[in-house]
């Protein structure tokens, strides 16, 4: 039986990742801050099937003791200050956890001699390409990241290759465009949209507010994602992907969607307000991947279109709006 260790496990990706992994008879081990993270009660009793190893991506000694422990055949590191706004208040901890995390956790692999032995997923991300330089983005395009989150990737995703080609280490990279889905945190434009307009259609609200809706993102179902980090691993050579789906969407057009999916009618301003607290100080303005690689290397094509993902977060948001009544 194969084992797994998952940084990050409670989050979006953690829990499609452990499904998909469980179901294909892995052990999975999750690293997790048993006292500090809110989603691990929540995660135990959705995936009992997952074992929780203490650990903080900024403690060493704890990743080398969940390391030492676990004797992964593969490790994911999804574990990051994920939000992009946030990072613009705490920078100084977003490069701590998102940039030297990534640092300490191969050097725990490689402190407990694993090196050979074990094969590391990064989650690497389209906010490195931040200020483009073409589009689409693919895996040559150069990194300009825009945000202390950006940079903080982009030190890791460097990191990794470093390690790869200084250690000959089975690292590869998926950098992964927006992926979005029912296990979404509602921080994210995406699942603020959805449950908003969930609220509104059931009877519980009438407006909402958002920052700027003219950003454009090449917009996935992580429940696909996950399958593209799995499969980079089986490949015998490591090796960086851009995964995204080819098509990009303002975040305009993500309301309007969410509101037709609804079977609201009317115009984006008969819902929405403007939230100048939404503004970030830099913004990334289009985002749209190509996915060549991947679908050739991986043989991997995303399933879930952008209609049918809006669809799929405005029907869960329903459901759970209507339970609450
Ligand atoms: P992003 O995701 O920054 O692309 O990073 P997010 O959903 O936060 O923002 C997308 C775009 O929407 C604009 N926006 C708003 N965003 C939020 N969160 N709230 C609002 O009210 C709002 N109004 C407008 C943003 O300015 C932005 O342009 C996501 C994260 O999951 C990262 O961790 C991941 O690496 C990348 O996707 C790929």
């Amino acid at each position: 039986m194969k084992s797994a260790l998952i940084t990050g496990i409670t989050g979006q990706d953690g829990h499609h990742l452990t499904k998909l992994l469980l179901s294909k008879g892995y052990e999975v081990h999750g690293l997790a801050n048993d006292h500090l993270d809110p989603r691990l009660e929540k995660f135990k009793k959705r995936l009992p099937g997952a074992k929780i190893v203490s650990g903080d991506l900024t403690a060493f000694s704890s990743l080398l003791k969940a390391v030492d422990k676990v004797q992964p055949d593969e490790v994911y590191n999804l574990g990051a200050l994920t939000f992009v706004g946030l990072s613009f208040t705490q920078p100084e901890l977003t490069a701590n956890v998102t940039g030297l995390g990534t640092l300490r956790l191969l050097e725990a692999i490689k402190k407990s001699g694993r090196e050979k032995a074990t094969r590391f997923y990064q989650a690497s991300s389209s906010e490195m390409f931040g200020k483009v330089r073409e589009t689409p983005q693919t895996e040559l395009t150069p990194f300009h990241p825009r945000s202390p989150y950006g940079v903080a990737k982009t030190f890791a995703h460097y990191t990794c290759v470093n390690y790869r080609e200084a250690y000959n280490m089975h690292i590869s990279c998926g950098i992964l465009f927006n992926h979005e889905g029912e296990y979404r945190g509602h921080e994210f434009v995406t699942r603020k949209i959805t449950s908003n307009v969930a609220r509104i259609k059931t009877g519980k609200q009438e407006r909402f507010s958002l920052g700027n809706l003219s950003p454009q993102r090449d917009w996935g179902y992580a429940g696909d994602y996950v399958e593209a980090m799995w499969l980079m691993l089986q490949q015998e050579t490591p090796d960086d992907y851009v995964i995204a789906t080819g098509k990009t969407h303002s975040v305009g057009d993500f309301v309007e969607e969410a509101l037709r999916a609804a079977g609201l009618e009317g115009k984006i301003e008969d819902y929405l307000d403007f939230d100048d607290q939404m503004i970030r100080p830099s913004e990334v303005d289009l985002l749209v991947g190509d996915p060549q690689k991947a679908r050739e290397v991986l043989g991997w094509v995303p399933k879930v279109n952008f209609k049918d993902l809006v669809k799929l977060m405005v029907d869960r948001d329903l459901e759970i709006e209507r339970n609450l009544t």
